[in-house]
């Protein structure tokens, strides 16, 4: 029931809910109480919770994409260490992740399915290429920065297993952040080829990490709900503006310029005020017809299929072990 709900509007079937439980439940959030996995709870709550936490979970591991094809292609050993490290860490975050959806009720095979039928929406910044060394740094800076601003709130989201999740992985993307900003510094006090390199990435990669924060608030479609259950603490603008506030200062001082004509600091507001982002580009990619979504695709599919002994064999494992136990503990009564 719930894996049917998944890809429909919070808006779309409604429950009719128990008024009184309904409004316990509500109460119990706003006085940020953390609702756990056995409580009670609406269905929209669930189902939205299930659609954010498995398209997070799927957007680390397609997420793993991009960064793996230059492990092979790292500069040094040290830069190569590092990036490894960086890829496993998001595989690992995609885990717990699934994990934390699991307990909404819906298996991790049938959150990974819709993954692979092209149901489920994952990050729609997975969907451009790495073409050179720099883009890893942009990445790591820009993307990692996004994901930062983004997810440092969602530590505090109302759903206690998302909320404890968050917590190792933004540590986790505060080390993939300044990665990728070191990356960037080196390449920007490097030779003039290489400040140029980091500038092409800063070009590429600006207005998609931008979208990543998801449509403007008047049409993004499930925040006003989100914001009351406290599953999202800022709204997709409001993050916005803080990844922008904080990050052209760091573009400024890495030396680079932002591909954008209207980037200006409004001393009135205290913020950078940015142009109007490509709405119809972001529609797009999330449609499938972004430069890498089939690619991206594709790739998980393959690798599912490739894996399918590794997950027979731990099953077939599981079980032995399991019998083993059972007759161990037989022997002991
Ligand atoms: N891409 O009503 P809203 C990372 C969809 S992890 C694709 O505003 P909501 C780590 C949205 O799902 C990056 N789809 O939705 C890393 C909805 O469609 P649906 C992922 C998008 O949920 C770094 C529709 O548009 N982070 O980067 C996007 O309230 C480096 C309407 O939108 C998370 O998932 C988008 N950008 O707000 C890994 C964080 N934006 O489901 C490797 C958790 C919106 O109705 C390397 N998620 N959509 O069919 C969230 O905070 C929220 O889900 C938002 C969207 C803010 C992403």
């Amino acid at each position: 029931m719930y894996t049917q709900a998944l890809n429909q509007k919070d808006s779309g079937p409604q429950v009719a809910e128990d008024p009184e439980r309904l409004a316990r439940f509500e109460a119990r959030v706003a006085a940020e109480d953390k609702v756990e996995p056995n409580d009670w709870m609406p269905e929209a709550y669930r189902r939205t919770l299930t659609r954010q936490i498995s398209q997070h979970a799927h957007s680390e591991i397609v997420g793993m994409l991009p960064e793996g094809n230059w492990i092979t292609r790292a500069p040094s050993l040290r830069r190569k260490a590092a990036l490894l490290a960086k890829v496993q860490d998001e595989g690992g975050h995609g885990l717990y992740l699934y994990a934390a959806a699991e307990t909404l009720g819906t298996s991790r095979e049938e959150l990974v399915e819709q993954l692979l039928n092209g149901k489920a929406k994952y990050s729609s910044i997975f969907n451009y290429p790495t073409l050179t060394w720099a883009d890893i740094g942009a990445i790591g800076w820009l993307v990692d920065g996004a994901a930062i601003m983004n997810q440092i709130p969602l530590c505090r989201t109302s759903f206690g297993p998302y909320a404890r999740a968050m917590i190792r992985i933004c540590k986790e993307e505060s080390f993939h952040q300044r990665q990728g900003y070191e990356i960037m510094l080196t390449l920007c006090r490097g030779t003039a080829e290489q400040k140029a390199m980091a500038q092409d990435a800063l070009n590429r990669w600006w207005w998609p990490s931008l979208m990543m924060f998801g449509p403007p608030d008047a049409q993004s479609a499930h925040t006003d709900q989100s914001m009351r259950w406290k599953i999202k603490r800022f709204t997709n603008d409001a993050l916005r503006q803080q990844f922008v506030d904080a990050t052209v200062p760091q573009g400024h001082y890495l030396g680079l310029t932002f591909p954008d004509p209207k980037l200006r600091f409004d001393e009135a507001t205290q913020h950078w005020q940015f142009g109007e982002i490509d709405w119809e580009e972001f529609r797009q990619v999330l449609a499938g017809n972004g430069p890498c979504n089939r690619e991206r695709l594709e790739a998980r599919r393959k690798a599912h299929d490739e894996g399918a002994w590794v997950r027979a064999a731990a099953l077939a494992h599981a079980a032995k072990r399991k019998a083993r136990l059972a007759a161990q503990r037989m022997a002991a009564e």
